[in-house]
């Protein structure tokens, strides 16, 4: 821009030098105005974008819906807490896509151990394997630990899905099943034991949830175009009395060195558009 300018400079009037600076200084604003408004400041390995299902997905951890052909796998490999595990202690991939009725995760993971150490959903349900989707329907960010501003959905491997919940809630740590937020199976392979096949549905909750009468508050119809915050993260646990690795789909700036911050803050949740369907 300086050289730019320069240039314009020796060549031009005084004038039209002035004609030229009010322009670049308008550009200017344009150019770091523009950018701000369309991708809510997030860099672009914080967005992503998920196209519209062009046929349904049955959630049965078999991915051989048409689908599941759509759209780009993502890698699940930034660590959050604990060492980089080796391939064959986890690794994972993703997709998504949606329909007007939620967002669809296909989720490929191998994990060497599967480990269910509490047998109560709602017991340091982090500690065990678990499949954790976070969403944050309007984009919002912000703090969410205790109220639904937006939500960490914990997949246990029994299908049932565990959040914190307001400060008032039934369970002493304010710990909450949302299991009807959330439809999951998954499966193994005959071929890779360690392989997981995991399919999930999530609707849609906005900050107006009632977790004390679900029953009146319905999932959010989605559109074209709709934005939304979107973390996914795996934790890893084969044995050990806390979790050994937690992975997530996008880097955390750490805070203190801590980047386990997205069951608190979904400002550090990445953001995703919904587009049209493939145009192939
Ligand atoms: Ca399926
Ligand atoms: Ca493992
Ligand atoms: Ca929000
Ligand atoms: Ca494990």
């Amino acid at each position: 821009m300086v050289n730019r300018l320069l240039a314009v400079g020796l060549l031009a009037s005084a004038a039209t030098l002035a004609s030229a600076g009010q322009q670049a200084n308008q550009q200017q604003q344009t150019d770091t105005e523009t950018p701000l408004r369309s991708s809510m400041q997030k860099p672009p390995e914080m967005t992503l974008t998920v196209p519209r299902a062009n046929s349904p997905v049955i959630i049965d951890g078999v991915n051989d819906e048409k689908a599941w052909q759509q759209g780009n796998w993502q890698l699940l490999n930034h660590v959050w807490v604990g060492e980089k595990p080796t391939r064959e202690d986890f690794s994972g991939r993703y997709k998504l896509v949606w329909q007007t009725d939620g967002l669809y995760l296909l989720v490929e993971l191998i994990d060497d151990v599967l480990f269910d150490q509490h047998a109560n959903p709602l017991h340091r349900y982090w500690d065990d394997d678990c499949l954790e989707i976070f969403i944050d329907e309007d984009g919002s960010g912000g703090e969410h630990a205790h109220n639904f501003n937006a939500f960490a959905y914990h997949i246990g491997l029994d299908n049932q899905v565990a959040d914190m919940g307001p400060r008032e809630s039934q369970d002493e740590n304010n710990f909450i099943l949302l299991n009807h937020h959330v439809e999951s199976m998954w499966k193994r392979s005959v071929e890779e034991p360690f392989k997981i096949t995991w399919e999930v549905k999530v609707l849609i909750f906005d900050d107006d949830y009632d977790y004390l009468a679900p029953e009146k508050v319905m999932p959010k119809a989605l559109t074209e175009g709709k934005k939304m915050g979107f973390l996914l993260a795996y934790c890893d646990n084969d044995g050990s009395k806390q979790r050994e690795h937690f992975i997530g789909s996008h880097p955390i700036e750490p805070v203190n060195g801590d980047m386990n911050l997205g069951y608190k803050d979904a400002s550090v949740f990445a953001e995703i558009t919904l587009l049209k369907g493939d145009t192939e």
